[in-house]
């Protein structure tokens, strides 16, 4: 039996959505699959001892999504409890123990080394689990299974990432509890292809998910809506990382949705790169149910988009929020404010011109979260040394490792950079303003008064809005509360 384990219980809860797609694979594959979800467990210890107890499972997979929370002021890290949930199956299973999930495929190599897991697999994990299981099962060696890392006698060995192209993902969605996710989280994901062909330098997509583009067949995404729907849920999140790449399989994406009769009976949000963006897009969109655009827009200054590898400029800024309105979609863009080369004119910049633009919200993030083997990192490795770097915060001991939450705030901002963006912001109410590290309480956000900024973890708005029935992307939603306190 092959127990599959979801650690990530953040909340307002997301659903682990590559468990359902692991989960079920491996089920067509003829293998026996239980479930245990943490995040749904009332006491987390006692049910996995009750699980392993139950099912004494010849191998116990791991889902680990989020290494942290990627926000600065809190700089929450969530390796620690992994290794004290593997502990704890240790001490009540002797099964082996393997990881999976993009939080591991960003840090395989190290997480193996922190947690000392017997297995790890470092990319998509629906072919690779199931080759996993059958080659312990039949004593079989492990060099052909992609993406997988393993301990060898002490030696970690790895083979190379699992991407597979052509891609074709189980569309039946039922090993989690979607239900439960979507009463309490408000939204469930669905993927409409995997990996990112695009530059920006300090994202970690394409290092996870693979730099080449592998689509779905848009019929069978569009089955997977419709697998949900029967579930009762009808809003819905894309997973890609920039929906409109590539601009014709959205298109074909929003016609096939178009064809189905339920057309009209769903909402849904997704990321997008800010262009290619056009009319047809925006139109084929909005008639396939979109009801949000989150874009990556990054900053409204050339200099700073020059920097972060972004194609897009003023002006496509501008048309892309136009087109959002005039097709009645709702409209978020997302700062991230601090990068390499930021100045108090460059944010300046961006902010009078998002102001000027009048998108629903903006997102006003302050600090760049460094990932490893990002050009973001290399360029940040050519300041000097990182132990001096004024740019680089932290809140641990140590030498600066970027496994743990390391941010750059350009120190050109000076020593509250969060306190610079928000008297820039002023009274602005469309900005999600960026707290201060020194205003920050864990677990606060929803206490002070205001939804201020839309760090999604542990966020007690957000949590009692979904209670209530609201339901949508989380932006949305706080938008909503923002403005029914204004
Ligand atoms: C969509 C999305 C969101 C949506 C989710 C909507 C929804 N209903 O699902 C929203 C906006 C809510 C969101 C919120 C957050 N997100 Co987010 N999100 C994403 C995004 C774009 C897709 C995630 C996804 O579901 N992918 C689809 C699934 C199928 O992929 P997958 O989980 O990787 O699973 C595959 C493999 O990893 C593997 N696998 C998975 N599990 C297992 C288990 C085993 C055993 C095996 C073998 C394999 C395996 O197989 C699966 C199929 O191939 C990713 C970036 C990206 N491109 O992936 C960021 C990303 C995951 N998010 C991230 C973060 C930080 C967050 C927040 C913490 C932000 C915040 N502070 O508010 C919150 C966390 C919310 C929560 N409760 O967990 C980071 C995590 C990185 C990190 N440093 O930890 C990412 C990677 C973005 C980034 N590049 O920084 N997010």
């Amino acid at each position: 039996m092959l127990a599959l384990i979801n650690t990530n219980i953040m909340q307002p809860p997301i659903a682990p959505i590559g468990l359902d797609y692991v989960g079920t694979a491996a089920r067509q594959a003829g293998i026996e699959v239980k479930m245990l979800d943490l995040c749904l467990a009332a006491d987390p210890d006692s049910a996995i001892k009750t699980f392993t107890d139950r099912n004494d499972p010849s191998l116990v997979a791991l889902t680990f999504r989020n290494v942290d929370d990627c926000f600065w002021p809190s700089a929450q890290w969530f390796v620690p409890s992994l290794a004290e949930t593997i502990r704890k199956i240790r001490s009540v299973s002797d099964a082996p123990i393997g990881l999976g999930g993009i939080g591991f495929s960003i840090f395989s190599q190290r997480l193996m080394e922190y947690t000392h897991a017997d297995f790890g697999i470092f990319g998509d994990g629906e072919k690779a689990l199931t080759d996993l299981y059958s080659a312990l099962r039949q004593g079989k060696g492990f060099d052909s299974i992609e993406g997988l890392l393993w301990q060898d006698h002490d030696v970690l060995r790895k083979n190379g990432p699992a991407w597979p192209q052509p891609l074709s993902i189980p569309t039946q969605r039922d090993m989690v509890d979607n239900r439960t996710y979507f009463e309490r989280g408000g939204q469930i994901g669905i993927e409409t292809k995997r990996g990112c062909n695009r530059k920006c330098i300090y994202c970690a997509d394409p290092i996870a998910k693979g730099p080449a583009l592998r689509v779905r067949n848009p019929v069978e995404v569009a089955d997977e809506f419709e697998s949900l729907l029967r579930q009762g849920i009808d809003v819905f999140h894309l997973c890609d990382s920039e929906f409109n790449i590539p601009y014709d399989h959205a298109i074909a994406v929003c016609r096939e949705i178009q064809r189905r009769k339920w057309v009209g009976k769903v909402r849904w949000y997704t990321y997008m790169a800010v262009i290619p963006f056009d009319e047809t897009l925006a139109s084929e969109m909005r008639r396939a149910g979109c009801a949000g655009i989150n874009f990556t827009s990054d900053s409204a200054c050339p200099a700073m988009l020059r920097i972060y590898r972004q194609p897009h400029g003023k002006q496509d800024l501008a048309r892309a929020v136009r087109l959002c309105r005039e097709n009645g979609i709702r409209v978020m863009l997302d700062l991230l404010l601090g990068g390499p080369g930021e100045t108090p004119e460059t944010v300046s910049e961006s902010i009078a011109f998002f102001k000027q633009i009048d998108p629903d919200c903006v997102g006003a993030g302050v600090g760049l979260r460094i990932y490893p083997g990002t050009e973001a990192a290399r360029l940040i490795e050519k300041e000097g040394n990182l132990g001096t770097n004024p740019a680089i915060q932290r809140k641990y001991d140590g030498p600066v490792d970027f496994f743990q939450p390391t941010f750059y705030i350009s120190p050109a901002l000076g020593g509250d950079a969060a306190g610079l963006v928000r008297e820039l912001i002023g009274d602005n109410e469309r900005f999600f303003s960026p707290m201060s590290e020194a205003g920050f309480i864990k677990g606060a956000s929803g206490e002070k008064g205001k939804p201020d900024d839309h760090n999604y973890n542990d966020n007690q708005q957000l949590i009692d809005a979904i209670a209530a029935g609201a339901r949508g992307a989380y932006w949305d939603i706080l938008r909503q509360i923002q403005k029914k306190r204004m």
